[in-house]
């Protein structure tokens, strides 16, 4: 009788573990088929700026969530005038190319639909000058200490009274012949350490390097700092940037 009851209840257990294991094994099929479908859908969902739709929102979400952490306050590592490379290297030619003359050239500052500025090197030059050393960083995983000089963007905006135009969310620039462009918030625009520059290692600079103006803008990867400025404009929307289009983080901050 004893025997007997053990049987049974060695039985029920026996089949309570069969039927847990076929649910688990359905559970297991239902999460992979949801995993293959689910993936499928991303794969030929519509990208926007080179990731689909679903991924591209989360990263966008990610990277204004973060944005919020990185405050004007905090400031880019500085180091002595000696520390700074003398060959800089040259990296990106987007924009650059050999039909630009330097002659003509203008800063082009839109302040309104149909209200451009247009600026000679010597009114830039005539602004209080800012230098610079710090540790210029590619997204490409190289970095160099490098030393450049030029006007804060911040002194700039208030000596051409921009103080409408600094209130918008973003800063637009873009090359000459518009073959790169770039879109910063106005916050790291207005970084006492970004600049537009036009000196390296105290000469003007170099052609390949953005004669005669560019961006530096040390909280940022080298990707915005954009060489050879044509055109800078201000908006509440993103302006179009160039390796975000290419599936680069929006704000690429350090
Ligand atoms: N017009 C223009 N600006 C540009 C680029 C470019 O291709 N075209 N490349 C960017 C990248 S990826 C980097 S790392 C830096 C490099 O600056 P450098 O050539 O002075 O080292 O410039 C940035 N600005
Ligand atoms: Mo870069």
């Amino acid at each position: 009788m004893e025997n007997l009851k053990y049987k049974e209840e060695q039985l029920i257990s026996e089949k309570k573990l069969r039927y847990k294991t076929i649910i688990a094994f359905i559970i297991f099929f239902v999460m992979i088929i949801a995993a293959i479908v689910g993936w499928n859908k991303l794969r030929k969902q519509p990208t926007t700026a080179n990731a689909p739709k679903t991924i591209r929102s989360v990263l966008d979400y990610n990277g204004d969530f973060f944005s919020n952490f990185i405050s004007n306050n905090h400031l880019a590592k500085t180091y002595p005038v000696s520390a700074a490379v003398k060959s800089v290297r040259v990296n990106g030619d987007v924009g650059m190319g050999n039909d630009f003359d330097p002659a003509t050239w203008k800063l082009q500052v839109i302040r309104n639909a149909g209200d451009t500025l247009f600026l000679t090197m010597d009114d830039i030059k005539a602004l209080p000058k800012t230098d610079i050393v710090f540790d210029f960083k590619c997204i490409e995983g190289w970095s160099q200490v490098t030393h450049w000089a030029g006007v804060r963007f911040s002194d700039f905006a208030k000596a051409y009274h921009l103080n409408a135009q600094t209130q918008l969310k973003y800063v637009g620039m873009q090359t000459p012949d518009k073959q790169y462009y770039v879109g910063i918030d106005m916050p790291s625009m207005m970084h006492p350490q970004t600049l537009l520059c036009y000196e390296m290692n105290g000469q003007p600079l170099p052609m390949d390097q953005g004669y005669p103006l560019r961006l530096i803008i040390p909280v940022k990867y080298g990707i915005k700092s954009i060489k050879r400025i044509g055109e800078i404009f201000f908006s509440n929307e993103r302006p179009p940037d160039y390796w975000y289009e290419r599936g680069y983080d929006y704000f690429s901050g350090l």
